[in-house]
């Protein structure tokens, strides 16, 4: 498709082309000759029907299952209404949005930036990390400075609906993580493509109303995401200070590597968290599983939480399980 007639038909305008130049490559991957074939899906965390449709479409034109991800996610990142995620995500407590991602491939490839300020689209911009650096990790002005040069915009990512939240919020200055308040919040998007190669990205603006310079788990790979092609991937969601202590995604992926199934996976790492934790807790976990056999879990602490898959141009959201 067209790039003009894609923006047309993603409801995405020319200024996200012009914040996001990479986003938008031509799909890279060819199908091999090799392999056979496999039908691709796009899971992501919570109700983001458009992110994983946009994933789903470019996995069934082949496009390789990173670039697929990055695409479905930059829909979420885009948009205003998403106040955990990219443009229009709460601010910290000085009023400065500070956005987090990572992504990770089927190589086992990874890049993450941390703590960027006025870039939008920070999966994308973790993806030339990856290819265009030495290093995993960029965080702060390095990686604004690394964006710019790569072309891209920087915007203000300050809406004046989310400085109006935040004006009120300083009245009080009382810090309570709100997770789970909302349909959708950190978006995790594990992809499988033709090919039957996994990628994941993970991609948030944090907790509202953080200290500066605070990093939760989203773009630590390990944490907030892994990925290894032979066993599975998992990515999660939630207070982010906890999953870093358990290093949740990679902890599911090993026991996936030991037998478990992704459902069995995903409640044990729930449940290694609230070994340390002998009452209930007021904070939410959450995290999504798949292997290679393309089966799915998924489990969190409180109820509320959803994901979103794409498969056979099917787009469902389910319900997920979880312990309280
Ligand atoms: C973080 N895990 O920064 C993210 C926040 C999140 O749902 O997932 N909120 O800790």
């Amino acid at each position: 498709m067209k790039r003009r007639s894609f923006l047309d038909k993603s409801g995405l305008g020319l200024s996200t082309l012009l914040v996001a130049p990479k986003v938008w490559a031509e799909p890279k991957t060819t199908n091999s000759k090799n392999k056979p074939l496999v039908t691709p899906y796009a899971i992501a965390t919570w109700n983001v029907p458009e992110a994983v449709n946009l994933a789903g479409t470019a996995l069934e034109k082949g496009r390789n299952a990173l670039d697929a991800a990055i695409e479905g996610v930059s829909f979420e990142e885009s948009n205003l209404k998403n106040t955990t995620v990219g443009k229009g995500g709460a601010p910290d407590r000085e009023g400065t949005v500070t956005l987090d991602a990572c992504v990770m491939d089927h190589l086992g490839n990874c890049g993450a930036v941390m703590a960027v300020e006025q870039i939008t689209h920070v999966a994308s911009l973790a993806k030339e990390v990856m290819l265009k650096t030495p290093h995993v990790i960029l965080a702060g002005e390095g990686a604004r400075q690394f964006a710019l040069s790569e072309g891209y915009l920087p915007e203000n990512l300050l809406t004046p609906e989310s400085k109006k939240a935040w004006e009120a919020w300083i009245e009080k200055s009382n810090y309570s993580p709100q997770i789970n308040v909302e349909n959708h919040d950190t978006i995790g998007m594990l992809c499988s493509d033709q090919l039957g190669n996994l990628s994941g990205v993970c991609t948030t603006s944090g907790l509202a109303y953080k200290m500066k310079g605070r990093v939760g788990d989203s773009p630590v790979i390990g944490s907030g995401l892994f990925v290894d092609n032979e066993v599975g991937a998992a990515v999660a969601t939630g207070l982010g200070e906890e999953v870093i202590k358990t290093v949740g995604s990679f902890l599911i992926v090993e026991l996936m590597r030991q037998g478990k199934t992704p459902q069995a996976s995903c409640e044990e790492a729930i449940n290694r968290i609230l070994a340390k934790h002998p009452n209930k807790p007021d904070f939410q976990v959450c995290f999504i599983a798949v292997d290679t056999k393309g089966q799915i879990g998924a489990y969190s602490i409180h109820s509320g939480f959803t994901y979103t898959i794409n498969k056979e141009n099917k787009t469902t959201t389910q319900a997920v399980e979880s312990v309280f």
